[in-house]
């Protein structure tokens, strides 16, 4: 039975070794219960590192750590000290998290790291390879694993990889200045699904695809050759029913129960009744802006005086990373600071900063959202960012106020929370004023609709809607219009072939024969091509159009000593056993000076693009330019061109990547259904990459046999990836 594998770079469980003995206890964090749907039962696994390297693993327990581990569904990869240095420490957080959230300053473009983080993610790769079936579901997490999905693909083609990013995905701008850009993407791009918390990210994503793979995107699907990655945005939710039952819990529990730390918080409370607690959490880490925020309270205070001994800032900061030097650097820029303004505010009866540099229990975490008056979170750069969803949770009365930057990616779904640029400081010392005096009746209209929406998607839909999109994509090429050309498919029309008695075969020369090149002139035919289109047209009872939109001088100067047949610019002209080029169609090109000038502006406003003039059309190619800005400006001129034309006798035509005016009663459908009128045909066969091939596909009897080169959508029967593929398939009609 397929099974479904999830892989992260930590397993959810914590391991330890005491006298001997090996005991695995599950955390509990947010991605672990989020997951507790998908990993149940015997059908899954859960492949990570298990937080001890090798060189802390006794050798004769490591049977007992992998049973240990099998109890909780769980394998490990082994990982030694360099190992963990070079990839973890390094790569992974001295490299992709600051460039990912936007410190280029703190990114470390280290050649070692990244060779230990290649082959870190090989033996991730292996490790699920050893251990999975060829059928089987794989759900990839997070920036330490961005290679393992083309890793698995290459000796799984069949699996099913999906890929989920935690962390945000920035522009291109900042993506770009990775020396490892291309293969981060190839790495990625070996995944079907690909998941991400705002369409921010997604888009970011799709552009630095495009733009660095130069690979085609439509809406949210990426082309490549043997495959469609679908993309898409799945904002995580928390386990919402464990904090607020966590909460009520806490509320009913009479207070000789409290915790200790919340017996503190009862006195303070009783000390102090007016006093506001404004709270933060984060692990400490330099994009959660934990020094900006203690500036902006001292910033605040010294604005808004009258508040100093009315509110208590406590901040819990988690350690992190301490061996990365960027987090030493801020630990120690973080204690001064809270020292400083500790030592410049406080009073006899009031000390402005509560700071606390550690971890604390569940129940702790509890007993500090549900005391505090003010959730305050203000990262420069979250990928999403939970403490803001689990705050709201817990108030259970639905009091509270949850001031969150703009820069977190729950931002997006908390508008009633109060947003924040966490780098406005006035802003920032309005909002917590105006947090402080918010009536109660409008904290709680705030905090229903939040909570409504938490409560609606958990961790739990989060991690269900990304499975049933990534088994989606398992029967996704049926949702094509055109079937694979599979071994079976091929046979079958070989068969037909060498039957029939009379063929007419239409082949498209570019992104069909020929692959593109940024200069049309420069993709002339091979050696290769020539012989094997010399075969199909001396072969006996075959009549060989090559049809195209190209211009009659270019095909000339190729194809016309070899004396194929040749229907160029979209049908206009016809050459047959190698005579010069005449009318097929009578056409008007009287039109063309006028819109000549229209495409020139283009040009000038587009860098990139430029203007193919043929006998009686003109092609405005924007293959070369930005590709976003490539198809505003394609979208732009067609809107121009439409308004201009206003007749039926000229339109315009869509390509790949160039918009085309000519005549209307011109297109490769009607000059091949002339051909086809000629003689008897039993076999027809019609082969193209574009729109303009489109209307062959159409307009052909539904007998002939029509292929797309590509996987686009199309009225074409069948569909083979690539232009290599298209010589292998007609390599089968010479033999
Ligand atoms: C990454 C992305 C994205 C914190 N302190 C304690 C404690 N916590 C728990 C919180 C919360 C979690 O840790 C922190 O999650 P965040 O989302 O806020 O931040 P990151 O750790 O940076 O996580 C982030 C996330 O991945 C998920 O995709 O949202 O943007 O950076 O659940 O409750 N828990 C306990 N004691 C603590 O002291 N028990």
């Amino acid at each position: 039975m397929d099974k479904t594998i999830i892989i992260s770079n930590r397993l959810p469980v914590q391991l330890q070794i005491i006298n001997g003995a090996v005991t695995a206890t599950p955390s509990v964090g947010g991605l672990a219960t989020g997951m507790k749907s998908v990993h149940s039962g015997g059908n899954s696994l859960w492949i990570g590192w298990s937080g001890l390297t090798d060189e802390e693993i006794p050798e004769e327990l490591s049977a007992d750590i992998d049973k240990a581990l099998k109890q909780h569904g769980c394998a490990k990869v082994k990982l030694t000290q360099n190992d963990v240095d070079g990839f973890y420490f390094g790569f992974s957080n001295r490299t992709i998290w600051p460039l990912f959230h936007y410190f280029l300053e703190y990114s470390e473009f280290e050649l070692d790291f990244w060779n230990v983080y290649k082959s870190v993610n090989q033996k991730f790769a292996d490790a699920i390879i050893a251990q999975t079936d060829e059928n089987d579901t794989i759900w990839v997490h997070d920036y330490q694993l961005m290679l393992v999905p083309q890793m698995i693909k290459e000796k799984r083609p069949d699996a099913i990889i999906g890929f989920f990013l935690h962390i945000p995905f920035p522009s291109y701008e900042i993506f770009r200045t990775l020396p490892w850009r291309d293969e981060v993407l190839r790495g990625l791009l070996g995944s079907d699904l690909i998941g991400f918390h705002t369409y921010d990210y997604e888009r970011h994503f799709l552009s630095s695809v495009r733009r660095l793979l130069e690979l085609d995107v439509s809406f949210n699907e990426i082309y490549l050759e043997n495959k469609v990655v679908k993309v898409d945005s799945f904002p995580m939710g928390i386990d919402y029913k464990k904090f607020s039952e966590a909460a009520k819990k806490h509320s009913k529990s009479p207070e000789k129960n409290h915790t200790d730390f919340q017996k503190k918080l009862d006195e303070h409370k009783k000390f102090a009744p007016n006093t506001k607690l404004i709270l933060s959490i984060d692990r400490l880490d330099y994009s959660k802006g934990i020094a900006k925020r203690l500036n902006a309270f001292e910033y605040f205070l010294n604005k808004y005086p009258q508040y100093k001994e009315k509110v208590r800032l406590i901040i819990l900061a988690v350690p992190s990373r301490s061996n990365v030097p960027q987090y030493q650097l801020l630990k120690k820029e973080i204690d001064e600071l809270v020292g400083r303004i500790n030592g410049e505010l406080s009073t006899i009866n009031w000390t402005p900063i509560w700071y606390f540099y550690r971890s604390v229990p569940f129940e702790n975490l509890i007993d500090l959202y549900t005391s505090s008056d003010i959730a305050w979170l203000t990262p420069l750069r979250d990928g999403m960012n939970l403490v803001a969803k689990e705050y709201v949770a817990t108030r259970t009365d639905k009091t509270g106020v949850l001031i969150l930057s703009e820069m977190a990616g729950s931002a997006y779904e908390m508008n009633e929370a109060l947003l924040i640029n966490p780098n406005n400081f006035e802003q920032q010392a309005d909002t917590l004023k105006r947090a402080i005096t918010m009536p109660v009746k409008e904290q709680m209209a705030r905090n229903m609709f939040l909570q409504n929406r938490l409560k609606r998607y958990d961790v739990e839909i989060w991690a269900n809607e990304f499975m049933g999109a990534l088994n989606g994509q398992k029967s996704a090429p049926k949702t094509f219009v055109s079937q694979k050309m599979t071994e079976a498919i091929l046979s079958d029309i070989v068969a037909k072939y060498n039957k029939a008695k009379k063929r007419l075969l239409f082949l498209d020369y570019d992104g069909t024969l020929a692959g593109f090149h940024k200069d049309p002139q420069k993709a002339s035919p091979d050696k290769e091509l020539y012989e094997l289109l010399d075969t199909l047209h001396h072969q006996k009872n075959t009549t060989l159009f090559l049809i195209s939109g190209r211009d009659k001088q270019t095909f000339s100067k190729w194809f016309l000593h070899k004396k194929y047949n040749m229907i160029v610019e979209h049908g206009v002209w016809i050459s047959r056993n190698g005579e010069e080029f005449k009318f097929l169609e009578k056409v008007k090109g009287d039109w063309m000076a006028k819109i000549k000038p229209v495409l020139e502006s283009f040009v000038d406003r587009t860098p990139g693009s430029f203007i193919e003039e043929k006998n009686y059309s003109l092609a405005w190619h924007y293959r070369n330019t930005d590709p976003d800005f490539g198809t505003k400006r394609a979208t732009e001129l067609n809107t121009v061109l439409t308004s201009l034309i206003g007749n039926d006798e000229i339109s315009v035509l869509n390509g790949n990547k160039v918009m085309e005016v000519k005549s209307s009663n011109v297109n490769k459908g009607r000059a091949s259904m002339r051909m086809l009128g000629e003689d008897n045909y039993d076999f027809v066969f019609a082969i193209g990459d574009d729109w303009t091939d489109e209307y062959m596909f159409e307009e052909l009897p539904k007998s002939t046999v029509t292929v797309k080169v590509g996987m686009q959508k199309t009225q074409a029967k069948y569909f083979v990836e690539s232009t290599h593929k298209v010589r292998e398939l007609l390599k089968h009609f010479t033999e």
